[in-house]
């Protein structure tokens, strides 16, 4: 069992207690399969390594949850589970993951009209069923409708992030099959999209044929649509698609750029070839009949008179007019962020301790964190008023001096998650702000405000000087929550003019802002920062993901505050953003 399969069933088990009206247990749960989401290795292999006690080491996870987990590992399933199951036969993941479905209203649903599926869901609703229950209205019945349409869009595409890890390992078991030389996942993966619609994977080997029967024994393949000689289409237990391709080593450059894409790249650069009396296909370059380039991707744009594009850029948007005029910008490297400025503790909704997190990012190589606690508005979350803000400046002071007694080179900042009102106005005075190192600003409710009123409740925010940064600007969660409707360029303008950081929030389903948006501040001279929106030390590992988008948002290492040296980094903070 995969660990997506493992989170899956505890968010269930979560949902399942919620309908019940347990208490407590939900949270726990909820919190569990987090924390497995966000490990970096298999659950099932630390199991088989370490045995059950090994399994306490998962953040979230106590001991009866570790106990459940290990029922899983071994049968697949566990008396509660089953249980509850049995109660509540539906199809809860697909049923929650309409936007404004909670556990709650899917009990209702399932007791008054046997509603046990999306399907049965939608139908309901056009038969304006819903709108009869108690409770419920035409305003939730059309709510749901619009939920329904918006998950039909995104359409079974996976958050890159979080399955990032499984499909690294499924590259790596292919490429220590004996007779694989190089084996690589291209397509969107490669380019970091924020959603995958499946695995595009490239193998070079003198012996397809013998891949092939290796590819199909993997353990993590669901069902073989085809099996042929060089190329094989699978269904992975993920529920994604995954296509495996077997190319000579002559043309693995050529297949590994066809296969990259985007297509639309593709196309584009097929005429600059043709526009030469060339040929550029997944074999090769030719000119006539004679191969000009094909083993490596950087023969065949040099040949075309090319600098070499990164993945992340391969969309058509520009990338190849500036590569033929080698203007292409240097974009920020993965190992180039040397700090987080926006982390959750204990203090509020985290998992792990101040300390706990500092260490973390030290492992993760970076020079400071800022520890963002969410603020009084967010009740639910425990959030900090002023004196509970005060109180652990206190203690980051504290933690500091012994860090650095014990020969640690990481700096904790002192920062909050503070939040923007429905007027704009923020939930922290600003005598305590200004203590601060780091304020970030976020909005956390009223996501269908206005257009104008949502920008401008942003701008007043934006224009409290001390305000550095605006956490997720739009709020949206991928294939969860819409974002919410703002003015782009005149936010730009006004973080321009005041001097307000935006943030990449690297957390995989918030991407937050996107790379469209990355652009335009880069163009603008708006600087960002990228920021894991941590809830547990496992989860510094999603910078990775925020660098992506920034790279796909073109930005530089001059674009991005937390890759400079911290002195910089907080003089610029302290200079209003300039
Ligand atoms: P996805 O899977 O929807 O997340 O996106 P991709 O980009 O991985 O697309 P996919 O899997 O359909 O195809 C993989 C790559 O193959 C794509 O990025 C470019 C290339 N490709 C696919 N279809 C065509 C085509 O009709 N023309 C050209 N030139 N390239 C194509
Ligand atoms: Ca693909
Ligand atoms: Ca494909
Ligand atoms: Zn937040």
């Amino acid at each position: 069992m995969s660990n997506q399969e493992i989170a899956k069933i505890l968010r269930e088990m979560a949902e399942l207690y919620e309908m019940e009206g347990v208490l407590f247990k939900p949270r726990a749960y909820e919190k569990a399969a987090l924390g497995v989401e966000a490990l970096n290795k298999e659950v099932k292999d630390i199991y088989k390594e370490n045995g059950p006690k090994e399994l306490l080491k998962i953040p979230g996870v106590g001991k009866g949850i570790a106990f459940h987990i290990e029922l899983l590992l071994k049968k697949g399933r566990f008396p509660e589970y089953a249980k509850l199951k049995r109660k509540i036969p539906v199809n809860i993941s697909e049923l929650s993951a309409v936007e404004g479905v909670g556990p709650k209203m899917i009990k209702i649903l399932y007791k008054k009209l046997k509603i046990k599926n999306l399907k049965d869901l939608e139908k309901a609703a056009l038969l304006e069923k819903i709108r009869k229950l108690p409770r419920f209205g035409q305003k939730s019945e059309d709510k749901i409708l619009r939920g329904i349409e918006f998950l039909k869009k995104s359409g079974g595409r996976q958050v890159l992030g979080f399955i990032l890890p499984e499909i690294r390992n499924l590259e790596k078991m292919i490429r220590a099959f004996p007779e694989v030389k190089e084996a690589i996942v291209a397509g969107s993966t490669r380019r970091r999209k924020e959603t995958i619609g499946d695995i595009d994977i490239l193998a070079t080997s003198k012996t397809p044929k013998k891949v092939m029967d290796r590819f199909v024994d993997l353990p993590f393949i669901a069902h073989v649509y085809a099996k042929g000689g060089t190329k094989t289409m699978v269904k992975l237990k993920n529920g994604l698609d995954a296509d495996l391709r077997v190319v000579p080593k002559e043309s693995y450059g050529a297949a590994l750029n066809y296969f990259t894409g985007s297509k639309d790249h593709n196309i584009a650069l097929r005429e600059m070839a043709i526009k030469k009396g060339w040929k550029l296909n997944e074999y090769g370059l030719f000119r006539r009949k004679k191969k000009v380039a094909g083993r490596t991707e950087e023969e065949i744009y040099k040949a075309l008179g090319l600098n070499y594009i990164e993945p992340e850029m391969r969309e058509n948007t520009g990338e190849l007019e500036l590569a033929k005029t080698r203007k292409l910008p240097k974009l920020i490297g993965y190992g180039d962020l040397k700090g987080d400025l926006q982390t959750q503790t204990n203090w509020t909704d985290g998992e792990d301790s101040i300390e706990a997190m500092t260490k973390a990012a030290h492992e993760a190589g970076l020079e400071y964190i800022a520890i963002t606690d969410h603020t009084k508005s967010l009740a639910m979350t425990g959030g900090s008023d002023e004196k509970k803000l005060l109180k652990q400046m206190a203690e980051i002071d504290k933690i500091n001096k012994k860090l650095h007694a014990s020969g640690f080179k990481i700096r904790v900042l002192k920062g909050a998650e503070v939040n923007i009102g429905k007027d704009g106005s923020l939930d922290i005075k600003n005598e305590v702000l200004k203590k601060l190192d780091v304020v970030g600003a976020a909005v956390h409710s009223h996501f269908k405000l206005s257009r104008t009123e949502q920008t401008r409740r942003i701008i007043k925010a934006m224009e409290n000087p001390n305000v550095d940064i605006i956490f997720h600007l739009t709020g949206r969660i991928i294939n969860r929550r819409e974002p919410i409707e703002i003015d782009i360029d005149e936010i730009i303008q006004t973080a321009k003019r005041t001097g307000t950081v935006l943030e990449i929030d690297a957390y995989p389903d918030r991407l937050d802002i996107k790379d469209e948006y990355i652009r335009k501040c880069v163009e603008a001279g708006v600087k960002m920062s990228i920021d894991s929106d941590a809830h547990s030390a496992s989860h510094f590992k999603f910078l990775e993901i925020g660098i992506s988008q920034a790279r796909r948002g073109w930005a530089t290492k001059a674009d991005i505050i937390n890759a400079w040296p911290l002195e910089k980094m907080l003089g610029f903070l302290k200079k209003g953003g300039r």
